[in-house]
């Protein structure tokens, strides 16, 4: 039996498997044996080389934009982006990724329109896997859905969900630690649903036979095997409405509904028109939002501060990390930094490289010479 069908015939099995207490363990070891295996075909087809998708990271962020074709993607990229991305009236017009780069404010971000990746991987005419794989270098993802069609999103989030991609989930609080001797030892910080021989069972399944599991959540299998994965990506996403301009004002109940059946609060979507170039601004906005970038304007000496292209970095960073993103030879030279603004309790505060920054703060870092 091959790879393939192995695979197949377990997910079989699970589908054919109702959960309960006492198939709770077998459940957790065919999922085990699932994430396993699928992990292999997934080594085998890509040491296979076959080009691909590859896009080369640029900027301060990647963005990506998945949707079904025909939903306005390209038309979005070329609005927000210096893109020139093709767009036509006719499906699957895009059929490789194409990189934009969106400035807002100060920050450069990559914005990657992926291909109508669900009826292109079908129909042999892009290849879905791979495309897919473009979204796993993600810091976030945006859901293009047209306003007739809401209810793609279903399927969007199964395909990425089965590629590793783990939407809007924090991973998984769990840490395994092999040894050399005693057995699997679980310690937890919560009560677990899960049964200690299930928990054991799936950690034999992944191949531990001596090792400490600690857990800091109430697992489920599937958190569990998730934990004990290493090819799975956790990316947060936003959701966008495209082609307002096509409905009646009446009609946006019916979409805000159709919204809330899949747990999205319409307030928290963003409506858009990207050929009328309605509700850009908005989404912009959200885009920097959810990557939860900061700015760092850097005062430099004998130029004052540099006010059009901050530094941009990730909440919580420290001055040790900014400088560390500036390069050079920063480090060595380092003395201490003067902050001014949110994050100082007064203008020109000094302080050291464990100093954590917010946005709009002003830096002026001080070097031997
Ligand atoms: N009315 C209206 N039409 C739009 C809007 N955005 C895109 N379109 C049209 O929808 C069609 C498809 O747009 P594309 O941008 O090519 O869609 P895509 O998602 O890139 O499609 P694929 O590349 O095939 O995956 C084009 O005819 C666009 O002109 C919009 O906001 N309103
Ligand atoms: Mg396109």
């Amino acid at each position: 039996m091959g790879l393939e069908d192995e695979i197949e015939a377990i997910e079989e099995e699970i589908a054919n498997t109702p959960y309960n207490k006492s198939t709770e363990a077998h459940i957790g070891r065919l999922k085990s044996k699932l994430a396993e295996k699928k992990e292999k075909l997934e080594n085998q087809s890509s040491s296979g080389g076959g080009g691909g998708y590859s896009v080369e990271k640029h900027g301060d962020a990647t963005v990506a934009l998945v949707g079904f074709p025909s939903v306005g993607k390209s038309s979005l990229l070329n609005s927000l982006t210096n893109a020139e991305s093709e767009t036509g009236s006719y499906e699957f017009t895009t059929l490789d990724v194409n990189p934009g780069m969106l400035n807002h404010r100060g920050a450069n971000i990559q914005l990657l329109d992926v291909p109508g990746l669900i009826e292109g991987a079908a129909s042999g005419k892009g290849d879905g896997q791979q495309v897919l794989a473009v979204v796993r270098n993600a810091d976030l993802i945006i859901y293009v859905l047209s306003v007739f069609e809401i209810e793609q999103y279903d399927r969007l989030q199964e395909e990425l969900y089965d590629i590793n991609i783990r939407v809007d989930q924090e991973p998984p609080r769990v840490t395994v630690r092999p040894k050399i001797k005693d057995g699997i030892k679980i310690t937890s910080s919560t009560d677990q649903d899960l049964d200690e021989k299930t928990i054991k069972d799936v950690l034999r399944e992944h191949g531990y036979v001596n090792a400490d599991l600690n857990l800091q959540e109430n697992v489920t299998i599937d958190r569990l095997v998730d934990g004990l994965m290493e090819n799975r990506e956790y990316i947060p996403s936003i959701t966008c409405v495209n082609k307002v301009d096509l409905i009646q004002p009446d009609y946006k109940e019916t979409v805000d509904e159709q919204l809330r059946e899949r747990d999205l609060d319409p307030e928290e979507v963003t409506f858009i028109s990207a050929e009328k170039e309605k509700g850009l601004d908005a989404l912009k906005d959200r885009i920097w939002e959810n990557l939860g970038l900061i700015r760092v304007y850097m005062d430099k000496p004998g130029r004052g501060v540099d006010w059009e292209e901050p530094l941009v970095i990730e909440e919580g960073a420290t001055v040790g990390e900014a400088i560390e993103k500036l390069g050079g030879e920063m480090e060595e030279r380092f003395r201490f930094a003067r902050v001014s603004g949110p994050s100082a309790t007064h203008d020109e505060q000094q302080v050291g490289t464990d100093h954590v920054l917010e946005d709009e703060d002003v830096l002026k870092l001080i070097l031997r010479r």
